[in-house]
Formats: C-alpha cells, structure tokens, sequence
C-alpha cells in the first residue's frame, strides 16, 4: 500500500481523465505534484492549467530528469510501466501507485472487482442497478468512465470497480470482498508479450480478495487463491450445489443455484446467450455482497442493456440494424454473430479497424456460418479480407454501409460488430457507433 506522506513528490503520469482527477485529488490534500504528458496536447491541458494555474506541467515526453524529481509515479493506465522512461525511474526507486491504489486506501465500503476481456461495463451497471434497487449505495467506476477519486469524499456502502487489465497491473493488492472474472479473450496484444501475460494481468483482480467469482466455461477465469477464499462459479451449464448455472424443465431454461431455480430465462430483459451468462455473475456477485434477492431480479427483468452493445436501432423495410461498436475485440463480435445469426446466413457484418495484433481466425467458421457477406473497413481490412471468404475490401465504414444497404433483404440484420478498436478512423467506438446510427437515420 502506498501511503501519502508528507515528504512526498507525485509526479501524475498522463492527463486524461484518471490524471485529472489525481491532480484534483491531490491538490485538495495539499500535496506535492507535478503533471507530466507524453502527447503535446493532452486532454485536461487547459482544463488543468486554468484551475491550477500554479502546478508544473511538461508534455509532449517523458522528460526522464522531470520524472527523476518524483518519490512516487501516480499512473494513468493508458501508460505501459514498459515505457523505457517510466521503467527507468522506476529502476531508480520511485515508487508507484494509481487513482484506484489512492482511492482504496480511504475507502472503508464494500469493494467488488470486475474485470474480463468482455461484458465489464454491462454487468458493472446492471449489478448497479440491482443494488440501486436494494438498500445499499453503489459507486460504478473505473474503466466504465469514472474516475474513482472524483468521488473519494462522497459517501457510498459499495464501490462497484470496473477493472481493465492496464489497471489491474497497477495494483499490487487489490484485497477486494469480491473478485469476478467474467472471460478471458485475446485482446490488447499490442500491449502484452503474450495470452499469458494478459491473463496475469486479469489473474491480480483475485489478489487478497475474500470472494473469487468466475466463470466455469472459461478455464482462464479459474481463480488461484488460498482454501481460506470462498469461491463460487457461474455457467450455461447444470451446476454443483451453491453454484450458478442453468437448468430445463419442462421445455423451459432457468438461472438456477445448485438446485433452487432463480428466473426463467425468458424473463431477461437483455437478449443473447451471452447475456445469459452476464445475469449470472450479476446474481453471483448481488447474492455474495447480500444484495435482497428480489431487487436483483427486478434489475434482471429491467436492465436493456447500454449503448453500442449490440443494440438494435432500427428496423427499415424488414432489414434490422444493429450497432455493436463496443465490440473491439474477436471475442465480442463471436458472441454478437452466434447471438444473432441464423443457419439461413442473414447477418450482413461490417468488421474493421485496428485489430491490436490479435488472432482473427476464429472468425473464419463464424462467418461462414452466418453472414450472407462481411464487409471490412479500416487498418486491417486486408488482413481480415484475405481470411473471411466472403467477404469484400473497402475503405470506409459509410462505403460498408451503402454496398450492406444494396443487398440486404427483408429477414436480414446489418451488424457493425467490427472486432477492432477504431482509432484509426473515429475518436474512440462512441464516435464510430454514432456515425452507424447516423448513416441509418439518414440513408436507410
Ligand atoms: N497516453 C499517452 N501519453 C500519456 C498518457 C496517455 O500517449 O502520457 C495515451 C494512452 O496510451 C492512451 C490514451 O492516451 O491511448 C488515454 O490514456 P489515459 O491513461 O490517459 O486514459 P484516461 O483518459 O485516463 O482513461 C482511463 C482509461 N483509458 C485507458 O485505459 C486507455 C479509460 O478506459 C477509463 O474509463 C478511465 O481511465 C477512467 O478510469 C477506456 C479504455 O479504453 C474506456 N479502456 C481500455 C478498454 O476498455 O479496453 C483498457
Ligand atoms: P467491456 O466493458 O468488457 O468492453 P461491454 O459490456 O462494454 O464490455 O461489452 C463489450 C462487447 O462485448 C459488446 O460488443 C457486447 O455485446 C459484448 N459482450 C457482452 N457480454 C459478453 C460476453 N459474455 N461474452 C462475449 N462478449 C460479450
């Protein structure tokens, strides 16, 4: 645990929005700091330099004698601790921590960890809204888009933390109450050596924790801890006594704990298999922190789930137009295509972007399966076009959706599900969503 003392210099690494919420929060505790940026322009620039006009900022590098003047390297999680500079301070014996560290160390609440290559931020707020619905407070953060330490003086009985693995790396013991897993897929190769340095990643969110949630069909969810941690598991298969799974009866499927049943499957608001599985670590982690059992099932029959994720927006002359930009990796887009997908070949997939160096081969089967015809767009189309079979080059996600538009018929959904971050041509999957559903209110 790293401790705030007195005698301390932090130096904040990275102005986006976890940087800014460290400046504000140790700007508030009266502490020593400095701001240093790798990009000329970062995003708090001039939101920073306007509120603390005093504080000493450097960008456009990691000035290695502006770094050496810190005892402690407060990080952002876009920033790699393999970044040489960061490295070489760190060699030198600076100490580093995070907003989430700083944040833990006053927080006296309840935590829940929830980490996972997909399904992070819709089960972190559908669990949100089963507790909302109960007694307790809830703070939803992390990786979902809040800053933990906007909210360190506020008063709440749970923090709920969406957990990505740059962050998880930045922990060194997270001790959480409860610890969840949700998959592990490739992603963020262009980070990691390899699959197994990703998944270490993902393995610190189990880390002291006193409840280890994951997911049985996921042998890369399985928790390494001590006997002493109670764990619990979820499937869509028949579980163990006390465990999560789903039973038939009757020619009806039902969530159920070992032999009690807990909903009818149909009743889940959100639709997909794969959401199946999200309501299960939903009620896993509601029943393990003593969530009132009803409020949870009120979230389950009402949650619809957020936007970007394979969300409908529109259905036009029979033809369904879904956007799933949120699907930034294989993983996602796999659970998208099978959801969806008829034997009949009905899904018309618009697939690019930047692929992050992962394997896309086990898109190959998928789309045979069931897509009448994949366009792709973006950095990697040629990669992705020489392996799909058939499947059509082009430039631009608005060129994808004209030739989608041209041969869709009624019965067939439109599907941007692209297995790609969008960096390459949009600012981030909002701004590339966005332009679907744009491009489908205008021309569809
Ligand atoms: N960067 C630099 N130089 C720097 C600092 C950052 O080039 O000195 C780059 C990073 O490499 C990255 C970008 O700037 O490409 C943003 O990095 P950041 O650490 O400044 O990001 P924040 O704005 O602080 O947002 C971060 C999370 N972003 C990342 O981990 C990249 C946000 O998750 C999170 O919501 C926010 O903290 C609050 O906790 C976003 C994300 O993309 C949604 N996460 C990845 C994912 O979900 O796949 C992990
Ligand atoms: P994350 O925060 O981990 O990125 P999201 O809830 O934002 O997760 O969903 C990201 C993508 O993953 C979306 O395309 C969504 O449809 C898909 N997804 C949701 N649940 C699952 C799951 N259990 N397995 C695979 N993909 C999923």
């Amino acid at each position: 645990m790293t401790l705030i003392a007195a005698d301390k210099h932090y130096c904040v690494v990275g102005l986006g929005l976890t940087g800014m919420s460290c400046v504000r929060y140790l700007a508030a505790r009266g502490k020593s700091f400095s701001v240093i940026d790798s990009r000329i322009n970062p995003p708090g620039l001039s939101e920073m330099q306007l509120e603390f006009p005093q504080i000493e900022v450097i960008t456009g590098g990691f000035n290695e004698d502006f770094l050496a003047r810190a005892t402690t390297l407060v990080m952002s999680p876009g920033v790699a601790l393999a970044t040489p500079e960061i490295k070489r301070a760190v060699e030198n014996g600076a100490q580093v921590t995070s907003d989430i560290e700083l944040f833990l160390n006053e927080f006296s609440g309840k935590v829940i960890a929830i980490t996972g290559s997909n399904a992070k931020s819709t089960v972190t707020r559908w669990l949100g809204v089963a507790i909302a619905n109960g007694e307790q407070k809830a703070l939803i953060g992390g990786n979902i888009g809040n800053a933990v330490l906007n909210f360190v003086d506020d008063d709440f009985d749970v923090a709920v933390l969406e957990l990505s693995s740059f962050q998880l790396e930045l922990l060194p013991k997270l001790n959480a109450d409860v610890s969840c897993i949700l998959n592990v897929s490739e992603d963020h190769l262009d980070r990691y050596a390899s699959m197994a340095q990703y998944q270490q990643a993902k393995q610190r969110v189990y880390f002291g924790t006193k409840h280890a949630i994951y997911n049985r069909a996921d042998v890369m969810t399985a928790p390494l801890v001590p006997d002493s941690v109670k764990v619990s598991s979820f499937a869509l298969n028949e579980p163990d006594l006390g465990q999560y799974g789903v039973r038939e009866e009757n020619n009806q499927r039902y969530i159920v704990q070992g032999f009690s049943n807990i909903i009818d499957v149909t009743e889940i608001a959100l639709p997909g298999e794969h959401n199946i599985s999200n309501a299960m670590a939903v009620i896993a982690i509601a029943d393990a922190i003593g969530n009132d059992r009803n409020a949870t099932l009120l979230a389950l029959r009402e949650f619809t789930g957020l936007a970007h994720r394979c969300e409908k927006i529109a259905n036009v002359d029979g033809v369904s137009y879904f956007n799933d930009s949120k699907a930034t990796n294989v993983g996602s887009t796999l659970a998208a295509i099978s959801g969806l997908g008829l034997a009949t070949k009905n899904i018309i997939l618009l697939l690019g972007g930047q692929g992050k160096n992962q394997d896309f081969s086990p898109l190959i089967e998928a789309c045979e399966r069931v897509c009448k015809m994949v366009y792709c767009f973006g950095e990697d189309a040629p990669s992705l076009n020489a392996l799909i079979v058939r499947s059509e080059r082009v430039e631009s996600m608005d060129q994808a959706m004209k030739l989608a538009k041209n041969i869709a018929q009624p019965g067939d959904i439109v599907l941007l599900s692209p297995a790609c971050a969008s960096f390459d041509q949009f600012d981030n999957f909002e701004h590339r969503g966005n332009a679907f559903v744009q491009w489908v209110e205008a021309n569809a």
